[in-house]
């Protein structure tokens, strides 16, 4: 499967495109919309999202509600692009407007202005925004539709914003309920608290997302060579999050000052079936999945983008300025669960399909239930019974 995104924050639309996804894969689009809504909610977001209705519209490769096989086409429309017609007009204007000089530290726009000789920030500052997550999210989408087939299913949950931090409730009513996604009653108001502070103060938070995959599929990935290992092709993914600045596996931060026979996990038969006494590699091992719930967090740095600047340099007299202020967001670190979600789903959906790969849906889930199937004898041979690697779906 091949995944793409084109599209600038104030340009028309957002699109994405994904190929390789099997034929026959039942697409709801209401669901799709609930992801997009639910990456538009959480308190510390900026005006942008009362302007935005984020909905997907798919132009290809769904057919009937179910996939076709062909590549699939998604966009999104930008409702404020209506309000920058000058600004991301296409076409050459006559009257063009000043360029975005003052340099944000933090954000995209040094680095990029360099690399790309842009005089105008502008041109930076439209594709490196965290807009871009909506078109993410539409293609996680589809891909969460593919992984409910075998049994898989992602969520995340908020666990820390600014020093605020939280435990994992994974209680999907109360994280939904949350206006900053924690399942924790009482953490969710001191966060909303320390957020409404950070905005008072012209600021802005970060804080961290838990991740957990249920339902994994053992054997996803491979140890045999370094770019094939899912965990390192899962920190890409996560890490390519706007504001994304590391990723941890369980509780590697913390096992890595502990000794190894308090942070391996024993493996144990329960039933004829393999199981762990506990998950602190985070559902791999090896660059494999092992069968147990993938468990991740990402930490995400606060937006860039401050009301009151950081000093910074002009990029086109090269003085001292204060950075560039325009319209942003206080936090997101509520919506970067929903964009993690996404790309977790998209990599462990690219390692199904490597694994499995076949042009239909029906096929693909025939072969994963043999497979699992065929994990059954291991248990057998030393006499437990019908065990298997791991749950069944
Ligand atoms: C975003 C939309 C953007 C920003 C944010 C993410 O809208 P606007 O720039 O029009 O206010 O709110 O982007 C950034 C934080 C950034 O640094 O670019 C969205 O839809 O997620």
């Amino acid at each position: 499967m091949r995944f793409l995104t084109a599209g600038e924050s104030h340009g028309q639309r957002l699109v994405a495109m994904l190929d390789g996804v099997p034929a026959g894969v039942p697409i709801d689009v209401a669901a799709i919309d609930r992801d997009l809504r639910r990456r538009q909610l959480g308190y510390g977001r900026g005006a942008r999202q009362r302007i935005e209705r984020d909905q997907v519209r798919i132009v290809g490769g769904v057919r009937h509600g179910r996939t076709t096989g062909g590549p699939i086409a998604l966009e999104i429309d930008n409702r404020d692009a209506p309000n920058w017609e000058r600004v991301m007009s296409v076409e050459p204007v006559i009257d063009p407007p000043a360029p975005v000089t003052r340099l944000r530290p933090g954000h995209a726009d040094l680095a990029g202005a360099l690399k790309f000789g842009h005089s105008d920030v502008r041109d930076v500052i439209e594709r490196s925004s965290a807009r871009e997550t909506a078109a993410r999210v539409a293609a996680g989408g589809v891909a969460k539709a593919l992984l409910a087939l075998v049994g898989t299913r992602v969520q995340s949950e908020v666990v820390a914003i600014g020093s605020v931090e939280s435990a994992p409730t994974w209680d999907e009513a109360a994280v939904e309920a949350s206006e900053v996604r924690s399942g924790d009653a009482r953490r969710s108001a001191e966060m909303i608290a320390a957020i409404a502070a950070a905005r008072d103060a012209g600021d802005t938070l970060g804080g961290m997302v838990a991740l957990r995959a249920t339902g994994v599929v053992p054997g996803l990935g491979s140890y045999a060579e370094w770019d094939r290992r899912l965990d390192g092709r899962i920190a890409q993914a996560l890490c390519s999050i706007q504001a994304a600045k590391g990723m941890e596996f369980g509780d590697a931060f913390a096992a890595a000052r502990e000794r190894g026979s308090a942070v391996h996990d024993p493996i144990v038969l329960e039933g004829g079936r393999f199981a762990r006494t506990r998950n602190r590699a985070g559902g791999l091992e090896g660059g494999v999945t092992n069968g147990n719930d993938i468990e991740c967090r990402v930490a995400f740095k606060p937006i860039s983008t401050l009301m009151k600047p950081l000093p910074s340099v002009d990029l086109a007299t090269g003085e001292a300025a204060p950075a560039h202020v325009e319209r942003s967001d206080v936090c997101v670190i509520p919506a970067a669960g929903v964009v993690a979600e996404a790309m977790l789903a998209i990599v462990l959906t690219e390692a199904l399909l490597e694994k499995f790969g076949t042009d239909d849906a029906e096929t693909l889930v025939a072969s994963v239930e043999r497979y699992r199937a065929r994990l059954h004898p291991l248990g057998k041979r030393q006499g437990q019974g019908g065990g298997d690697l791991t749950e069944m779906p």
